[in-house]
């Protein structure tokens, strides 16, 4: 008998208040969910359920909330050392740039990163990685972008995918050599991208170890023009892209990334009107990520009104790194975003479900609670999807569910 016959590989979600995250569909009171092989069948309303007699599991959830797992689209969590010390210089009044020109920011953790073997950067990643997954994260992006050099991009890649192997999570790789330019090629942005950007990401993605490409578009990192090379690149390899854009200036990525059909474009604070229409024509997600506009004392905020009048679909990351954004909660993410940005609760919850799918290109395999999708699932302690939102710190998780598997 094949697995799919096998009836012990079937499980039932009951007595739950069900958030399935399908666009436009509210809680359902009385909701079940089954799922064999990790895959769901049903989700729905009790009544409209099939009998769960022949259901080899059936775990009673007395009530609790279910939402989809939740998706963190945007973190740099495999990376050496911390900036604890940066903080410090903000705190006395320095900011993000002078640090950077200082030979701190990027490159302090690029030396710490470059000192670290696989094992090291796991060991060091894992607690981080924890903390995202006590609250329900079942797909978590993580990027390169500290090594800089062809074997420590390839090395921080190999970690990021190893570590779905220390735990039950989905992980989703970007490669990020262009984040900055490191000391070695101070002055010569062009050799850095002809001798190690493109050499690493063919030699990443011959090895597998690439789901999309990523750049820091910026004064202080690339231009778009600079990007654009490296878009040609992961074009000719046929791997997806998308971009951190419009964090501090205005500097035409996120038309860039829009022009290539980019999965995302992340941060935004600087864009204007025609760049939320550009991302809505290229049909890319917005990635808010609240928690760096909160770090640096960011104070020109996204434009939310513009991209929700274009239609854009918005996603909230932690984009969890040692710099700009040491955090490692998705729900203060969305309390955050709420807060500062002022958008809604359920564009909150579509922010870290289904958009942030979107944002991975994973939209038909996670991201809401529907048939053919893989069992991802988070239960909450809680009545109302608006509690994930409001609190700040704390964790009403229950129990996750990763590929039908209770954790
Ligand atoms: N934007 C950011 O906020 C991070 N990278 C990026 O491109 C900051 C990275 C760092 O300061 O370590
Ligand atoms: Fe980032």
């Amino acid at each position: 008998m094949t697995d799919f016959f096998n009836p012990t590989s079937t499980k039932a979600w009951k007595d739950c208040r069900l958030l399935t995250g399908v666009a436009g569909q509210n809680v359902i009171p009385d909701g079940v969910i089954v799922a064999q092989n990790g895959r769901i069948t049903y989700a729905g309303s009790a009544d409209d359920a099939p009998a769960l007699d022949g259901v080899a599991e059936v775990f009673d959830l007395d009530g609790c909330l279910v939402t989809p797992g939740l998706i963190d689209c945007h973190t740099h969590t495999v990376h050496g050392g911390h900036r604890a010390r940066e903080f410090e210089m903000r705190l006395d009044g320095a900011n993000y740039v002078e640090i950077a020109q200082a030979g701190g920011g990027i490159m302090s953790t690029v030396r710490a990163t470059r000192e670290l073997s696989v094992d090291q950067l796991i060991a060091q990643a894992l607690p981080r990685l924890d903390a995202l997954l006590a609250e329900g994260i079942t797909t978590v992006e993580i990027k390169s972008g500290y090594g800089l050099t062809i074997e420590t991009e390839l090395d921080m890649l190999r970690a990021a995918r190893r570590l779905a192997t220390h735990r039950d999570v989905r992980i989703v790789t970007s490669f990020l050599a262009a984040h900055a330019v490191p000391e070695e090629f101070c002055g010569r942005k062009q050799d850095y991208l002809a001798d190690v950007v493109l050499p690493a990401l063919d030699q990443a993605h011959a090895e597998g170890l690439v789901d999309a490409v990523d750049g820091f578009c910026e004064g202080i990192a690339f231009t778009a023009d600079e990007m654009a090379q490296v878009f040609d690149r992961a074009a000719a390899l046929g791997l997806p892209v998308k971009l951190h854009a419009e964090q501090l200036s205005q500097s035409g990525g996120t038309k860039l990334a829009a022009s290539r059909g980019a999965l995302s474009a992340d941060h935004l604070e600087y864009i204007e009107d025609a760049d939320a229409a550009a991302l809505a024509a290229s049909g890319s997600v917005a990635v808010m990520l609240p928690g760096a506009f909160y770090a640096i004392r960011e104070t020109r905020k996204p434009d939310i009104d513009a991209l929700r009048r274009h239609g854009v679909a918005m996603a909230i990351a932690t984009d969890c790194n040692p710099g700009t954004s040491p955090l490692t909660s998705l729900l203060l993410g969305m309390n955050m975003a709420a807060t500062l940005f002022g958008m809604t609760v359920s564009e909150c919850l579509a922010a870290v479900t289904l958009n942030a799918a979107k944002a991975l290109g994973l939209e038909a395999e996670t991201g809401t609670i529907e048939a053919g999708k893989s069992a991802d699932l988070a239960v909450w302690n809680c009545e109302t999807p608006a509690e994930l939102v409001y609190r700040m710190g704390f964790n009403p998780l229950e129990r996750r569910i990763f590929k039908g598997k209770t954790l």
